[in-house]
Formats: structure tokens, C-alpha cells, sequence
């Protein structure tokens, strides 16, 4: 494309009549009118073909008010390209957000691998990482309860690794041949279609009470987990054993770790309720503002748990099957590296849709084991690649192509970028130059496992335990997060509209804790619960794990979160700036709220703009909320809905709450006098630092305790 001096759209110098329009922009007043912004010209506009266009308002007509005429090339391209401007979504993670980085090794790892990337200490890969939910349509809201997505793209020196991980770190399933079965089973009913993004219904409950296995992932599921304060709060899995192997071809086992450097955090499902409604977006949104607004690359810590063939074969569990963790306390993390996110792609489309991850695309170093899942997703994420972006020249799209030399005798193809030149395209040849050719020394070797035994179809009797680590899980929560669980089931099973489908859950939670049987029957009005399912191997009580649960490991920090400030006009000056230095000064973000979106004047008669409308900005959009009302302004909060429920929602949120004191009356307007420890008067400047430190906290969780 070449710039044009007069930019496009221009109207031609010689005055047109009625008459002559057809191959002359539209005028103002001829029927034709646009309003093109003063200063928006940009490079003249072509066709696809590089053919300058003359109007992009009016189709090529036959007579003033004649028939469209076929040979209008330029319209006809441009409906052409635009009707096949969808590529198939994924099947399962179809949802998902972005963003550019690095990886960062802090200490060279070359006696246990000799993948690139692991090499030096300080050492830089660019690197892509795609966040998603897993069961909703591409459309769909951030806040489904739902696994999320955690896939990491490596652009090393030796070729592309791709860690396609999940927030949690088990699977529902042991085998592959079950996959489709469990994401049909999740996704919408085929008859109804519905319900979207939800796995509250009868045909993921009924597949599920019928696969014992996935319960160890029913607890995850129903945690807290599922539904993240933002991707920047979520910790990583790549959830099955890898290899990491050295120079010298010896393996050492790998579990791979991602752990946020904000902390864990996630909101509660009545907010989670709300913001699907007031900002579907919220997830992207976030990573979003973090990035290009906040310049707050959000970062996280690589952990590695590794051991030998000892430690596997006296481990509890198979070291193979995906619906088993190894505790941390077993197996401690060694941190090894950062991954930062500090670009957002330049087009969600080219490279956000594009990518195109494949749990194949290992390196030098890193090398598989023989989980089943493992193996089944080697061959399906290739397949579904071919799919979505219809050639098997994918590769060579920018987002996914390695960013060191690729050679080899592949060719064609539909949409071939490659021209490789020369006779040679087959190997061995005798042609000179013969082009590229294998490197026994260098080359990808897989680690020269031994395998024997019979060609059967059978599920290994070591992944038969599927209770002991559901309850393990169960009891290293905090009571809070134990009863999450319970209410998430409650809900859950509360909208399977088949009877014996909720009786048939039922009676599996009794092997995994007997309280958490009971609370949920009750929670369902089941005076009768079944029989409990009969195991095939009896759970046993395992340690309860603390890095099991978000609340147990918790940053104390407000770093990265936002405060939402509800204010009125006549707000004191000195209270809102220290209170705005104070936040920015935390690494938070301050979001001024207003009765309109126009702002507010403060008492000394500044204005200050509204990033949102009280109607517009629930507190469940923020991690902690100040109101700032004066005298006058309190009365048009009291008036108003919205900002009754802001009050109101906040406190039924376990959020830390400030107020000033002419605020106070809307709190009184909504039945609540008197202040517990998570709430804060703010009668001047010196009052914002004690309210900032319990803003640390994220929650003050006895306000809603028990
Ligand atoms: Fe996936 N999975 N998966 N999966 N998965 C896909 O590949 C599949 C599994 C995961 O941001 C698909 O490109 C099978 C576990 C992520 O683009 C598909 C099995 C884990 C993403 C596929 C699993 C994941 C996918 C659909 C069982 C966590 C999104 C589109 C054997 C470790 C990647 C695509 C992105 C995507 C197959 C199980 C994570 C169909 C057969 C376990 C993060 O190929």
C-alpha cells in the first residue's frame, strides 16, 4: 500500500450535478452523505488486488435509483471478504485473551535439561500466552464458573514450546477416548442449546455422577477457583509429568508450575453473578487496563516440582494419571524463572484467534511420559489446528512461526509462503546445495523409554483411587472456602431439573467428606440422602495440603487491585487527592464513580472527570470502595438505586469499606448504623493510610462469616 498525498474519500474540485454521480464520491446532500471526522485520512484505500478506490459509501448503480451492477469488482470483493471472515472457534476454549512477553531464567538448569531456555541465568524467550474459559462459545462471559486456560507459547532457539496448562492441576479424566464425551456432556444440550457457559445443568451432572474419577476435579471446580478476580490471579498447570532430559540423555520427572506474583485471588459468586452482567468483559478488560493503562506487566513465577523413578515408585499415587496432584509439601517448587506479560497484541484476530498451540511442540529438553491424556492431546491439537486455520501451512503465520531457522522438504499447500528454490526437495539427494538434513548429535531425541507388555485396552488398577485426594482437597481449605464449595454444589445441582441425577451426585460426596454429604443435602432439601457410591479402592485421609488453598497463601497486598471512590460534588480536596496519591502509591488503581458521568467539582472548585456512572459501576467491579460524600452530595445518593445497592453490595461482599462521615447516612439508608473493623470514617487525610493497610487484606471476611 502506498500513501496518497490527498488522502481518500476526497472530494473531486469541479461541481458535480445530479446527473453525473455514479463514478464520483457522494456529496453532501445527494444522498450519499457521510461525516468523515476532519483529521482521519489515512493512506489511500485499495482493494485486496492494490486497485485504488474511488467511493466506499455507494455501490456502482445502473441509473440514479437503478439496480446494483455485478461488475462493481470493489463491492463485490468487499462482501466476498467479509463473508468469510470467521475461522471455526475452538471446541473447547474458545474464549480467550492474550498477550505478548518474556521468559526470564534465573539460574542455568543445564544439568537437568537441555532445553534452550533454561540454559543462563537472565537469559530472554519471547514468549505468547492465551488465557481462556474452557466450556462457553466465543462470545461468552469472563466470569462463567469455569476452568481457565493457561497457555504459553516459547519462541526458543530451537524451536517453538508450547505449556498448554490449565488453572487447575488435575483433569475429569484419565483417558482421551473420553474427552469428546465430557465436553459434549458440558457444553450446551444439543436439543435446547443451551445453557451457555454453564456447567449448571443435567447433562454435565449426569456424566460426571457417573464417572468417579472426575471427583478429585468436582472440588477443584466447585472452588473458588473458577471464578478468578482477573488472569493476572491465577495460577498455572501443565498437569500432567513431563521429562526434562540433559546433554547426557538423563531424565528427570517434571510437574510444571505457574504461580502469580500478585497472589491468588478470585471473587465471590454472587459478584461474579453481577459483573457478567455489568462488564462481560472483566477479565480482558483487566489484563487489558494492567498492561496499556496501569503499565503494570503482570508477572508470574515458574516452579518446578522434579523427581526420579525413586520418589514415583514410592509415591501414593501413579505418577501418570492426570486426576492426581503431588502435594507440594511431598514434592517442593523450585522456582526457576519469571514469565512477563507486558505487550497486548496488536490485532485479537491475527494473533490472539490464530494461535495455534499443540501440546507436540516440545524442544530439545523437554520430553513426554507416557500419561494417556498427554498422549491423546499430541494427537489432537494438531488435528484441530487444521480445522480452525485450514492448511497445514499454520505454522507459518507470524503468531506461530518459530522465530529461529526453520528447514525441511515440506512444500505446498494451500496458502504457501515459503519458496524454497533449487531441485532439491527430497532427501537423501545427491544435488548440491541439497539442502537441510538431519543432526543425529543436536536433533530432537526422545528419551529411550523402556515399553513392553500387551496391546490392551485396560485403565491401570494404580489410577483407581479416585476419592483420597477429593478429600484431601476438601479439608485444606479454610472454612470459608469449604463453604464456597458447599454452596457452589448447591447451586449446581439446584438447577439439574432430574431427580435421581442430583441423588446419584449425592451420594458420592460422603466418600469425600461427610460434613460437606450433609451441608449440600440439606443445602438441597434432600431429607433422605442416598446410599453412599460403593469405591473401588477405600479412600484414606491424606495430609491436608496449605498450598492447596487460595485464602491459606494469600499476598497481603493491594498491589494490582482497584478501589472504586463513589463521590459528590462539594468532596474535600485534601481527603480525595491523599486518598488518590495513596492508592496510586500502593500500585493500585484509583476508578472515580459519580452520580453522572460528567464528574464532579470538589469544595475548592476543581472538576474531576468520572471514569464511570453510579449505575454503570456495582462495587463488585472493585476490590475495595471508598464513599465520599459531602453534606449536599449524600442526598443524591440516597436518591439513587444504584449507589444504595453500591453501599449495600460492598458490605455483602466482605469489603473493605470507606466512608466519609456526611456518607454515613446512606448506609443508615440502608438499615446499617455503626461500624465493624473492615470499615473506615475518613474525616481527613491522615485517616486514608490505616484504610489503604486493611485494603491489604482484600476482605473482611467476619462481616459474613457463619
Ligand atoms: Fe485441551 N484442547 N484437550 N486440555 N486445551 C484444546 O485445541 C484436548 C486438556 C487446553 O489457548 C483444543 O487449539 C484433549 C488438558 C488449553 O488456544 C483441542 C484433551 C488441559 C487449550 C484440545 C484435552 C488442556 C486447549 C481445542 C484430553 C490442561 C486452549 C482448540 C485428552 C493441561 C489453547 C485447540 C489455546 C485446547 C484437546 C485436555 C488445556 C480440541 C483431546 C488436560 C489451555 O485440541
Amino acid at each position: 500500500m502506498t500513501d496518497h498525498p490527498e488522502g481518500h474519500n476526497r472530494p473531486t474540485s469541479d461541481s458535480t450535478s445530479g446527473n453525473d454521480m455514479i463514478d464520483r464520491p457522494a456529496r453532501i446532500g445527494q444522498g450519499g452523505e457521510t461525516h468523515q471526522p476532519p483529521d482521519a485520512a489515512g493512506p489511500r484505500m485499495t482493494t485486496a488486488h492494490g486497485v485504488p478506490v474511488s467511493d466506499n459509501q455507494n455501490t456502482l448503480r445502473g441509473g440514479n435509483r437503478g439496480p446494483a451492477l455485478l461488475e462493481d469488482f470493489a463491492f463485490r470483493e468487499k462482501i466476498f471478504h467479509f463473508d468469510h471472515e470467521r475461522i471455526p472457534e475452538r471446541v473447547v476454549h474458545a474464549r480467550g485473551y492474550a498477550a505478548h512477553g518474556f521468559f526470564e531464567c534465573y539460574e542455568s538448569l543445564s544439568d537437568i535439561t537441555r532445553a534452550e531456555p533454561f540454559q543462563k541465568a537472565g537469559q530472554r524467550t519471547p514468549t505468547f500466552t492465551r488465557f481462556s474459559t474452557v466450556v462457553g462459545n466465543k462470545g461468552s462471559a469472563d466470569l462463567a464458573r469455569d476452568v481457565r486456560g493457561f497457555a504459553t507459547k516459547f519462541y526458543t532457539q530451537e524451536g517453538n514450546w508450547d505449556l498448554v496448562g490449565n488453572n487447575i492441576p488435575v483433569f475429569f479424566i484419565q483417558d482421551p477416548i473420553k474427552f469428546p464425551d465430557i465436553v459434549h456432556a458440558a457444553k450446551q444440550e444439543p436439543d435446547r442449546a443451551f445453557p451457555q457457559a454453564q456447567s449448571a445443568h443435567d447433562n454435565f451432572w449426569d456424566f460426571i455422577s457417573l464417572m468417579p474419577e472426575s471427583m478429585h476435579m468436582v472440588m477443584w471446580i466447585m472452588s473458588d477457583r473458577t471464578i478468578p478476580r482477573g488472569f493476572r490471579f491465577i495460577e498455572g498447570f501443565g498437569v500432567h509429568t513431563f521429562r526434562l532430559v540433559n546433554a547426557e540423555g538423563q531424565s528427570t520427572y517434571c510437574k510444571f508450575h505457574w504461580r502469580p506474583k500478585l497472589g491468588a485471588q478470585s471473587v465471590l459468586w454472587d459478584e461474579a453473578l453481577t459483573i457478567n452482567g455489568a462488564d462481560p468483559d472483566f477479565h480482558r478488560r483487566d489484563l487489558w487496563d494492567a498492561i496499556t493503562l496501569a503499565n503494570d506487566p503482570p508477572e508470574w513465577e515458574l516452579g518446578l516440582q522434579l523427581f526420579d523413578d525413586d520418589f514415583a515408585d514410592s509415591f501414593a499415587f501413579d505418577i501418570l494419571d492426570p486426576t492426581k496432584i503431588i502435594p507440594e509439601e511431598e514434592v517442593p517448587l523450585r522456582m526457576v524463572g519469571r514469565l512477563v506479560l507486558d505487550r497486548m497484541p496488536d490485532n485479537f484476530f491475527n494473533e490472539t484467534e490464530q494461535v495455534a498451540f499443540c501440546t507436540q511442540n516440545v524442544v530439545p529438553g523437554i520430553d513426554f511420559t507416557n500419561d494417556p491424556l498427554l498422549q491423546g492431546r499430541n494427537f489432537s491439537y494438531l488435528d484441530t489446528q487444521l480445522k480452525r486455520l485450514g492448511s497445514p501451512n499454520f505454522t507459518q503465520l507470524p503468531i506461530n512461526a518459530p522465530r529461529c531457522p526453520v528447514h525441511n522438504f515440506m512444500q505446498d499447500g494451500h496458502m504457501q509462503h515459503r519458496g524454497p528454490k533449487g531441485r532439491a526437495n527430497y532427501e537423501p539427494n545427491s544435488w548440491s546445495p541439497g539442502g537441510p538434513r538431519a543432526d543425529a548429535e543436536t536433533g530432537y531425541r526422545s528419551f529411550p523409554e523402556e515399553i513392553s507388555g500387551p496391546k490392551r485396552r485396560i485403565r491401570p488398577e494404580s489410577f483407581a483411587d479416585h476419592y483420597s485426594q477429593a478429600r484431601q482437597f476438601y479439608r485444606s481449605q479454610t472454612p470459608i472456602e469449604q463453604d464456597h464449595i458447599a454452596g457452589a454444589l448447591v447451586f449446581e445441582l439446584s438447577r439439574v431439573e432430574t431427580e435421581s441425577i442430583r441423588l446419584r451426585m449425592l451420594s458420592h460426596l460422603p466418600n469425600i467428606d461427610p460434613d460437606l454429604a450433609a451441608r449440600v443435602a440439606d443445602g438441597l432439601g434432600v431429607d433422605e440422602p442416598p446410599e453412599p457410591a460403593i469405591p473401588v479402592v477405600d479412600p484414606v485421609d491424606l495430609p491436608p495440603s496449605d498450598a492447596l488453598s487460595i485464602l491459606k497463601k494469600q499476598k497481603i497486598t493491594f498491589r494490582g487491585r482497584k478501589l472504586g471512590i463513589l463521590a459528590t460534588d462539594g468532596v474535600d480536596d485534601a481527603l480525595l487527592d491523599s486518598l488518590v496519591a495513596g492508592v496510586l502509591a500502593e500500585g493500585a488503581i484509583p476508578a472515580l464513580i459519580a452520580p453522572r458521568i460528567s464528574g464532579i467539582v470538589t469544595a475548592g472548585g476543581v472538576r474531576h472527570k468520572a471514569m464511570f456512572q453510579t449505575e454503570a459501576a456495582p462495587s463488585a467491579l472493585f476490590d475495595a470502595v471508598a464513599i465520599l460524600a459531602s453534606d449536599a452530595g449524600v442526598r443524591q445518593l440516597t436518591a439513587l438505586h444504584a449507589a444504595r445497592c453500591f453501599a449495600s453490595d460492598a458490605l455483602a461482599h466482605a469489603k473493605m469499606v470507606a466512608m466519609t462521615q456526611p456518607a454515613t447516612e446512606l448506609f443508615a439508608c440502608i438499615g446499617i448504623e455503626g461500624r465493624d473493623a473492615g470499615m473506615f470514617l475518613l474525616e481527613g487525610a491522615a485517616d486514608v493510610a490505616p484504610f489503604l493497610k486493611a485494603c491489604a487484606e482484600l476482605r473482611y471476611w467476619p462481616r459474613i462469616e457463619g
